[in-house]
C-alpha cells in the first residue's frame, strides 16, 4: 500500500501541532504506523491523499450517519453559506433546531446550544451543580466525557489507549469532587453516595459507553441509578454524544427506558460541523444564564451554518424513522458475518453491538464493564487493524473505540468487510 504522501505530511505536520493531529487517536499511537491524511469522503467510502480508498466505519468519529457528504447535507451547508457564515446574534435556525430537537427526545424541555460534546458535558455538570448547590459528581471508570479537567480521571478514549487515563496537568483541587464508580455496579454507586450524603450534584454516565469499546448498561442498573438519583436529589446525565440519534432515534435512553435529568450531545446533532448540546429539565435549564446565574457562553454557539446542518440531519432522521430499521439490518447481518467468521477461525472473542455501533474485543471473556474491556489483548487489535486496512477497510485506530456502520453501507461493502475480517484474523492468529 502506498502512503507516501501521507507519511511526508505527517512529518510536516509534527513540526507545527503536537504529534501531528488535532486530536490524539488519530495519530494512531496505539496501533503503530502513519496515520492516513484523508483527500475525500463520499457515502461510504474516503480516500487517502496517496489515492487509496477505504470503506469506512468510523465516519468521523460518529457523525455520519447517512455517510460522507449527502446531497441534502452539502445544499443545507451552501444556502447557509449565502448568507453569512456567523453574526454573534439570535438567528430564527436556532428556535428551530432547539423544537426540532426537543421533539425528538422527550427529555429534553429546554437545550441550549455549544460547539463540541465536551462543552456540552462540562456545561451540563456546571448547571447540575449550580442548581443542586452542591460540588461533587459521580463518574464511572472508562467512561470518557471530553477533556474538561475533572473529567480526565480513569477516562476512556484516546486517554486510555495512550495510557493517561488520568492527565497531567489535572489538579489535586479538580479531581476531588470526580468520585469514581464502577460501571455496571450499582453497589459502588450506593457506596458513595451513602459516603457522600447531601455532596452529591450529579451522576454523569455514558448509558451505552463506547469510549471503552462498546458496552451497553444493563436495564437494572439503569433503573437503579435513576431511582437513586430521585431518592437523592442527584441529577441524572446522560452522555449521549456518541448515542444519541444513534443508537435510535431518541438515542440510548429510548432504548434503555429511562429519563435523565440532563442530556449531553455532540457528533450526530451537527452531521459533521462542530456542534454540541445539553438539554433536559425546564427548573433546571431555566437556571442557565441568562434566565439564570449559572454562566455558560460562546462566541459561535448557535452558529448558523452548524444550525443548517444539524436541523437538516435531524429533520431526516426525523421524517425518516424507518432509517433506524435499516442500520440494525446492516448492522446485524455484519455482526453475523463476523460471528461466522470467529466460529471458523475457533475463537469466542467479545463482540457488543447496539443498533448500528458495535465493537470486537480481542478477549473471550464477556465485556461488561471496564475491568473486562481492559482484558482485550490490544497488541493483537494493532495488528489487527492494520490487516484490515491493508485489505481497504478503514476502522478506529484504538480498540476502545466503536465501529460505526451508516444507511449507505451497501451489502457489498459489508460482504467486502465480512471477508477482510476472516482474512485479517487469519493471517495474525
Ligand atoms: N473523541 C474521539 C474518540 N472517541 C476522537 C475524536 C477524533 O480524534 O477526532
Amino acid at each position: 500500500m502506498n502512503i507516501k504522501r501521507s507519511e511526508e505530511l505527517f512529518k510536516e505536520a509534527q513540526k507545527y501541532i503536537p504529534g501531528g493531529v488535532n486530536s490524539p487517536v488519530r495519530a494512531f499511537k496505539s496501533v503503530g504506523g502513519n496515520p492516513l491524511f484523508i483527500s475525500k469522503g463520499h457515502g461510504s467510502k474516503m480516500t487517502d491523499v496517496d489515492g487509496n480508498e477505504y470503506i469506512d466505519y468510523i465516519g468521523s468519529w460518529g457523525p455520519h450517519i447517512f455517510g460522507h457528504n449527502p446531497d441534502f447535507v452539502k445544499d443545507a451547508l451552501y444556502n447557509a453559506i449565502e448568507n453569512g457564515v456567523s453574526f454573534g446574534a439570535p438567528t430564527e435556525i436556532e428556535i428551530k433546531m432547539a423544537k426540532l430537537v426537543t421533539e425528538i427526545i422527550p427529555s429534553l424541555e429546554m437545550v441550549r446550544m455549544v460547539n463540541s460534546g465536551t462543552e456540552a458535558t462540562m456545561s451540563a455538570v456546571r448547571a447540575a451543580r449550580g442548581y443542586t448547590g452542591r460540588e461533587k459528581f459521580i463518574k464511572f471508570e472508562g467512561c470518557y466525557h471530553g477533556h474538561a479537567d475533572y473529567f480526565l480521571i480513569k477516562a476512556g478514549s484516546g486517554a486510555l489507549t495512550l495510557g493517561v487515563p488520568t492527565s497531567p496537568g489535572v489538579t489535586t483541587g479538580n479531581a476531588k469532587d470526580t468520585l469514581m464508580a464502577d460501571f455496571n455496579d450499582l453497589e459502588s454507586v450506593k457506596k458513595l453516595v451513602s459516603e457522600n450524603k447531601n455532596e452529591i450534584a450529579a451522576i454523569i454516565v455514558e448509558p451505552i459507553a463506547g469510549n471503552m469499546g462498546v458496552v451497553r448498561m444493563s436495564d437494572e442498573f439503569a433503573k437503579g441509578l435513576r431511582q437513586i438519583c430521585d431518592e437523592e436529589g442527584i441529577v441524572l446525565i446522560f452522555d449521549e454524544v456518541m448515542t444519541g440519534f444513534r443508537v435510535a432515534k431518541g438515542g440510548a435512553q429510548e432504548v434503555l427506558g429511562i429519563k435523565p435529568d440532563l442530556s449531553t450531545f455532540g457528533k450526530i446533532i451537527g452531521g459533521g460541523l462542530p456542534v454540541g448540546a445539553f438539554g433536559g429539565k425546564k427548573e433546571i435549564m431555566e437556571r442557565i444564564a441568562p434566565s439564570g446565574p449559572i454562566y455558560q457562553a460562546g462566541t459561535l454557539s448557535g452558529n448558523p451554518l452548524a444550525m443548517s446542518v444539524g436541523y437538516a440531519v435531524l429533520s431526516y432522521i426525523k421524517e425518516n424513522s424507518k432509517i433506524y430499521e435499516l442500520l440494525e439490518e446492516k448492522s446485524v447481518y455484519l455482526e453475523k458475518g463476523m460471528k461466522e467468521n470467529l466460529e471458523r477461525l475457533g475463537k469466542n472473542y467479545a463482540m457488543n453491538r447496539v443498533g448500528s455501533m458495535s465493537c470486537m474485543f480481542f478477549t473471550e471473556e464477556e465485556v461488561t464493564d471496564f475491568k473486562t474491556a481492559v482484558k482485550s489483548n490490544t497488541e493483537l487489535y494493532g495488528k489487527y487493524f492494520h490487516e484490515m486496512l491493508k485489505r481497504g477497510i478503514y476502522l478506529a485506530p484504538a480498540q476502545f473505540e466503536a465501529m460505526f456502520v451508516s444507511s449507505v453501507h451497501s451489502k457489498e461493502d459489508l460482504d467486502k468487510t465480512i471477508d477482510a475480517h476472516y482474512e485479517s484474523l487469519k493471517a495474525i492468529l
